[in-house]
């Protein structure tokens, strides 16, 4: 820590596709900022940089890229952001991260041939959560809320085997919140966590992540 002020908390908001993450990300942002606090939104992929571009194109079929190769992209898109992570911590600023390296890890181990170890390796060391919010929806329910798009990982099949994976990947500083409540009920909880962990990062050193 460059000074003796309070930092901001890391927070992830984390789950499969059609769970509310981006909805409620947004949410928890703009309800922090109406409470005068300094937050702010991260989301990954960070698909405007230019590493983040490839994973764009990989995710929409334009780009074909070896299952390794583009591991490696994802963790990198994460890694290009670490010192500005690390910076807006440091001056106060709540970060709300709309997915993070556990997506990488269960969206990739979810593939054949690919251990959680091999997949923890490129984001070892990268900040670690103060919280994580996890949003559980059965994989069926989620997929009716809306038909999947065309992106890569869009299937039923793959999802289920990535749900499997995050589960893998709890540790304690996890909460699990029911997708299925209504949004407000579930911001309201999102909020109520969030204000809690922000009080108590205090002055505490950002860790990094399974290390
Ligand atoms: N995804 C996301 C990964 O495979 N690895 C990663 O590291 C991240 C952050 O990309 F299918 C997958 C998860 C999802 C897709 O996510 C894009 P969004 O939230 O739909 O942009
Ligand atoms: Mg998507």
């Amino acid at each position: 820590m460059a000074t003796d002020r309070n930092r901001g908390a890391l927070i992830i908001i984390e789950g499969g596709d059609r769970t509310g993450k981006s909805t409620q990300s947004k949410m928890l942002v703009d309800a922090l900022l109406a409470d005068g606090k300094q937050a702010e939104l991260v989301k990954f992929p960070d698909r405007t940089t230019p590493i983040g571009k490839l994973a764009g194109s990989y995710l929409q079929k334009t780009l074909d890229l070896e299952d390794h190769a583009i591991h490696l992209i994802f963790s990198a898109n994460r890694w290009e952001k670490v010192p500005s992570i690390i910076e807006r911590l440091e001056n106060g600023i709540t970060l709300v991260v709309d997915r993070y390296a556990f997506s990488g890890v269960a969206y990739t181990s979810a593939k054949r041939g690919f251990d959680i170890e091999w997949c923890k390796q490129s984001d070892t060391g990268i900040p670690a959560p103060d919280l994580v919010i996890y949003l559980t929806l059965p994989v069926d329910q989620a997929t009716s809320r809306d038909q999947y798009g065309t992106e890569r990982y869009e299937s039923t099949q793959f999802q289920k085997r990535a749900v499997e994976n995050f589960e893998k990947l709890m540790t304690k500083n996890w909460t699990t919140l029911d997708a299925s409540q209504s949004i407000d009920a579930i911001h309201q909880q999102m909020k109520d966590l969030t204000t809690e962990i922000m009080q108590q990062v205090g002055t505490r050193s950002i860790e990094k992540l399974w290390v």
